[in-house]
């Protein structure tokens, strides 16, 4: 059986669409969940989609998904602008990953403007909402479709 898309959430994507909606808009991360599912199942690939507040598991995650995906997507939320121990995971795996953001984060304050996970991805999607994932399962459908 094909291996799914994983996609990987980090610490307080779970309180999308409860608090500062002007931000980050009104939907809730189930919302984006049954988006990316319907997304994944049009395209051919199952999802496993996953959020964490604590970095290690995050880690963990990444690690894990060398082996189980086939692709991975990550919002790795403020550990974006800090983690070091998951650039060094991502580097360490064979499969494509694609970074998400819902917000522009070119856009807004300076230490958001760096990205530690970036050297390590495919490809950065920012600032289309939750489009942005759905762009990013497309992105990662036509990477995996090209032989290599
Ligand atoms: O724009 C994004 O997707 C971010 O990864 C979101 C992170 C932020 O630290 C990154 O710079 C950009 C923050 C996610 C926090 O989400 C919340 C949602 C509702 C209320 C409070 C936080």
């Amino acid at each position: 059986m094909a291996k799914p898309i994983y996609i990987l959430n980090g610490p307080n994507l779970n309180l999308l669409g409860k608090r500062e909606p002007g931000i980050y808009g009104s939907e809730t991360l189930d919302g984006i969940r049954a988006r990316a599912q319907a997304k994944g199942e049009a395209l051919g690939h199952a999802i496993d989609f996953r959020q964490s507040n604590f970095e290690g598991e995050l880690v963990n995650w990444i690690q894990e998904a060398s082996d189980k995906a086939s692709g991975l997507i990550v919002n790795a939320g403020a550990y974006t602008h800090t983690s070091v121990a998951m650039l060094d995971a991502l580097l360490a795996i064979q499969i494509p990953c694609v970074e998400v953001h819902l917000s522009n984060i070119f856009q807004r304050e300076d230490f958001r403007r760096e990205s530690y996970i970036s050297r390590a991805a495919v490809g950065l999607i920012c600032g289309f909402g939750p489009k942005g994932y759905e762009l990013a399962i497309e992105a990662i459908t036509d990477i995996l479709a090209q032989p290599e």
